[in-house]
């Protein structure tokens, strides 16, 4: 199987099974995990924050930084593409009682202007604004890397707002491989800052939230009211030290695969940009035909919507991979890998709307 629906379907290596085997463990719920001790202490000196929470997944992480930055009845201003408002299950409406603010980027990147208008001046009738979240890199935007002074001017303008931050970077380590810009320096504009252990660092679980120790203690409160809190957890620590220290250089690799891979499709007559990370976008004339031809090949793609895929690369993606992709793809049809068909004309005004 060439598996490119995600960077998440990686299996854990022999080198990383073998630093599992070998972990120190004991009960995390009584803080007795010297391995998720060690992972916390690491992530929150990488992050450049005071403390860090071993999570199992990235949307727990986005969830605990909402519950923490808010109060019931306030309002969260995200990228209208950012996972919490579209794969999160509704969760920051269930858990934090909380109603989002969608605003569009471009790319899944955000203007200034644009969430500065978006805070609502004090007043009775307002939700009160009081979280922005910005996601780097951008999932649905392309894999987008934020500009690093894009990245500061969001977090000042909220901060002079009165607004807490909160950095969804569940791909940050990709982010900071393609900028050169360090993770703690990406997130220094941020009061907390997720990653994720189970994307491109090859992990078979968990992520880590970063900030204030006494932001992160109540954090360890919402993790257990969400049944977070697990016990012999150090063996996925274990992966996630192992990660940190082994899978995150070689992650330019996964990139220069998705240039590779997309200059193919290119060659194939597939509508496609060149991607900045790891996440190759298509647009085609039926995403589910495309995605149907390519299964019995043993090639898995993920259709977004009818007209759009995504394909990832990842550790389990190697060259000769890319190459039968490529292949699979320029054999597909016109028919359905062509680009997708124009919006459809609005209907005509109704007879009664007509001028006379
Ligand atoms: N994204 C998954 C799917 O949920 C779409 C994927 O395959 O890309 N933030 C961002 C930016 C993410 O892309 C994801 C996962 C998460 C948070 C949540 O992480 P998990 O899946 O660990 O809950």
């Amino acid at each position: 199987m060439i598996d490119l629906r995600s960077d998440t379907v990686t299996r854990p290596t022999l080198a990383m099974k073998k630093a599992m085997f070998e972990a120190q463990v004991g009960d995390d719920v009584f803080g007795d995990d010297p391995s998720v001790n060690r992972l916390e202490a690491v992530a929150a000196e990488r992050m450049g924050k005071e403390a860090a929470l071993f999570v199992p997944s990235g949307t727990m992480a986005n969830q605990i930084a909402i519950a923490v930055h808010t109060r019931p009845g306030d309002e969260v201003i995200l990228e209208a593409g950012a996972h919490p408002f579209n794969y999160e299950a509704g969760g920051a409406a269930v858990i934090s009682g909380v109603q989002l603010s969608p605003v569009p980027g471009k790319n899944g990147i955000l203007e200034v202007a644009a969430v500065d208008a978006a805070i609502r001046a004090p007043n009775v009738h307002h939700a009160p604004g009081t979280l922005l979240c910005v996601e780097d890199t951008h999932n649905r935007g392309g894999g987008t890397v934020h500009p690093i002074e894009r990245l500061d001017d969001l977090a000042a303008l909220a901060h002079k707002r009165g607004l807490a931050t909160h950095l969804d970077g569940a791909r940050l380590w990709n982010a900071v491989v393609a900028s050169h810009v360090a993770a703690d320096r990406r997130a220094r504009g941020y009061d907390t800052v997720s990653f994720c252990l189970s994307k491109g660092l090859g992990c078979p679980v968990g992520s880590l939230l970063c900030g204030p120790a006494p932001l992160i203690d109540r954090g360890r409160r919402v993790r257990k009211l969400l049944g977070g809190g697990m016990r012999q957890v150090g063996y996925l620590a274990a992966a996630g030290l192992y990660a940190l220290d082994h899978h995150i250089e070689r992650l330019e690799e996964d990139h220069r695969r998705a240039r590779e891979l997309s200059m193919g499709l290119m060659l194939a007559q597939i509508d496609v940009k060149l991607p900045q990370t790891n996440l190759v976008y298509l647009d085609v004339a039926d995403a589910y035909a495309v995605r149907a031809a390519l299964h019995p090949s043993g090639i898995l793609v993920h259709a977004v919507s009818t007209t759009r895929l995504r394909l990832v690369t990842h550790l389990d993606i190697d060259d000769a991979a890319i190459e039968v992709v490529i292949r699979a793809f320029d054999k597909l049809p016109n028919s359905i890998k062509g680009p997708p068909p124009p919006p459809a004309a609005p209907p005509p005004p109704a007879a009664s709307a007509r001028p006379r």
